[in-house]
């Protein structure tokens, strides 16, 4: 790790197939931002587990999600690129800051509305108190700086609230980090019911894209987006349908929305829903192709996550230390 450059951390559970909603309001940006920080990228099983998960499921899509991270262009010898519960620091810095962390608080966290109500017959202790573990993941790097998309936005502020809490304790030990939000395709929405975000645990797959479906797939979920009653495309709050489509054109091809309205200016939607869909499909496509090459190598996908826990766990010890220290553990 260069001293000079400063630190970014980010992750994604492997809770379903990644969309193009954490593509473009993630791990887009990471790829982006991985020559001018030091890069950190976990697979944060242990958030996955807050939600009942088959194992066996949940093993394969942790190791899918390593090779999906690379193949978007995620570079194993520029960032760091590990499973979280093999860097046992997680859940030793949770629990302490768990102390340091108000039950009202927690309850007002969305996430945890959002997801008791879907989840009503498992409300479990995990699921209130995952923004902690959260804040572990991220303070145990001493990040500066946490590329995410609109959702989290909440997480991190009470990151920064825990840690600026435990400095004012205990004195200076711990990194405030900054949020990160992109410009374009921090918040997509689902192409069926464009009020909500687009969701990789949404029951209706038509809602979704996910980066490794066919070419067809996708062109037909595009197809098929809800939109509204009038013929104009323009971006605009009671046209939600139509404003999603322009922004994942926009996030997809770098265009402004000015730009993409003119360049559809008088255009069906039709037309429009076909074009977004082509575009999206074909700058899928070399993500699903380098994913297929690192399917085939196993013991490639083994060695990176095996030298990215050593790598984490060298890190993460040394800023568990001196929490440890500070709260009066003996060390
Ligand atoms: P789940 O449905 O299991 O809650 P999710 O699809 O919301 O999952 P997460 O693993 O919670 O995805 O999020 C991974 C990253 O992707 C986070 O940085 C999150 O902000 C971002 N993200 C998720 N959904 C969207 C979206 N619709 N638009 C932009 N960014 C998103
Ligand atoms: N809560 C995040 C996933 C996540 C994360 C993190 C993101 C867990 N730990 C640390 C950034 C930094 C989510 O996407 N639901």
């Amino acid at each position: 790790m260069e001293q000079t450059k400063k630190t970014i951390f980010s992750a994604v559970q492997p809770s379903g197939d990644i969309t193009l909603g954490n593509y473009l309001g993630a791990i887009k940006n990471w790829v982006n931002l991985q020559d001018e920080y030091n890069c950190i990228y976990s697979i944060v099983d242990m958030h996955a587990i807050t939600v009942r998960q088959t194992p066996a499921e949940l093993r394969k899509r942790s190791l899918e999600l390593l090779m999906q991270y690379i193949a978007c262009g995620i570079d194993p010898e520029k960032a760091i690129l590990f499973i979280q519960s093999h860097v046992p620091a997680h859940a030793q810095l949770s629990w302490v800051l768990s102390c340091n962390t108000q039950m009202g608080e927690l309850s007002r966290m969305t996430q945890f509305k959002d997801k008791s109500k879907k989840h009503a017959d498992d409300i479990n202790a995990g699921l209130f108190t995952y923004p902690v573990l959260m804040a572990a993941d991220i303070l145990l790097y001493k990040a500066d700086l946490v590329p995410v998309g609109n959702d989290q936005l909440q997480h991190l502020e009470l990151a920064r609230d825990i840690a600026n809490r435990f400095n004012f304790h205990y004195g200076d030990v711990l990194t405030v980090p900054e949020a990160y939000i992109p410009k374009a395709g921090a918040r997509i929405m689902s192409l069926q019911s464009p009020e909500s975000k687009m969701s990789k645990s949404d029951p209706n797959p038509n809602g979704f894209i996910k980066l490794l479906e066919t070419k067809d797939d996708t062109i037909r979920k595009f197809k098929r987006a809800v939109t509204d009653s009038d013929n104009e495309i323009r971006k605009s709050p009671d046209k939600p349908g139509i404003s999603n489509l322009l922004d994942i054109y926009c996030a997809v091809t770098g265009k402004t929305t000015e730009e993409a309205e003119a360049e559809f200016a008088g255009k069906g939607y039709g037309d429009f829903k076909l074009a977004v869909g082509e575009t999206v499909a074909d700058s899928l496509e070399p993500i699903r192709a380098k994913f297929d090459q690192l399917s085939k190598d196993k013991a490639y996908v083994e060695e990176i996550y095996k030298n990215g826990a050593q790598q984490a766990n060298y890190i993460a010890q040394r800023v568990l230390g001196k929490v440890y220290k500070k709260v009066g553990f003996i060390v």
